[in-house]
């Protein structure tokens, strides 16, 4: 199989946790990616594998798949085994959601945090409004936070076993973590639940690497992982 990552993708990250989760052996194509213009130039495997020209793109055999959530689905069709699904239609059904709600619902709060390891707008008064709008998403991102942390008090994940709900989430909290939203101390059940989920090497290795990329291409964001960064 081969993958077309891109060092800080949320969506391609997701996919490397889930394959490495399953034990999945995989070739990993970095494509190109800078703060200051993006995915440009775009990797042409990529342009020519998904009409949205993006990443992750996976190919395995003579399927070329995108969209990080029919990857995850696919994956779990193809190579069952270990599940990161439950079992049930109903419960299948549920953790569907939850990764919805990380990649559609969450996702709208935490582009309004991605300028902050982007390069400084010349005018003063872009980054004023950008943050005025940061603000207003840092809470809804607290909302979301308090959900979560509900929905796993007395759970270990979030929809019984380990999988891809918790994969979709856990990767919409590092990004509120790495861009500065709301620190997780408030939230006990959801850190007990992320710390679970990053002593797991699969987990592990695409957190440190997120670190390292953010070290090489982005600035420091002020309040990052609670101030701890
Ligand atoms: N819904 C898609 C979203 C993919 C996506 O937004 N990919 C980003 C990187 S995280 C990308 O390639 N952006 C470049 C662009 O949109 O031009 C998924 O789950 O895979």
């Amino acid at each position: 199989m081969k993958l077309y990552s891109a060092p800080l993708s949320l969506f391609a990250r997701k996919v490397e946790i889930a394959l490495r989760e399953k034990g999945l052996a995989f070739e990993r194509v970095m494509v190109p990616f800078t703060q200051a213009a993006g995915y440009s130039p775009k990797h042409p495997d990529v342009v020519a594998a998904n009409p949205k020209r993006q990443v992750p793109v996976l190919i395995d055999k003579d399927l070329a798949l995108y969209d990080s959530t029919v990857i995850l689905e696919y994956l779990e069709d193809a190579y069952p085994a270990p599940p990161l699904f439950p079992r049930s239609p109903e419960a299948r059904a549920r953790c569907r959601l939850l990764d919805l709600f990380a990649d559609e619902i969450m996702l709208v709060p935490l582009r309004a945090l991605m300028h902050r390891p982007g390069p400084r707008p010349a005018d003063p008064a872009v980054w004023a409004v950008q943050e005025d709008e940061a603000k207003k998403a840092e809470a809804v991102l607290a909302g979301h936070l308090a959900e979560l942390d509900r929905r796993l008090v007395g759970e270990s994940y979030l929809c019984g076993a380990l999988g891809t709900a918790d994969i979709a989430v856990f990767m919409t909290v590092l990004y509120s973590q790495r861009l500065g939203g709301p620190p997780l101390g408030g939230y006990g059940a959801l850190a007990a639940w992320f710390e679970r989920l990053m002593a797991r090497p699969a987990f592990a290795q695409v957190a440190a690497e997120i670190a390292a990329a953010d070290r090489e291409l982005s600035l420091p964001v002020e309040g990052a992982w609670g101030g701890r960064a």
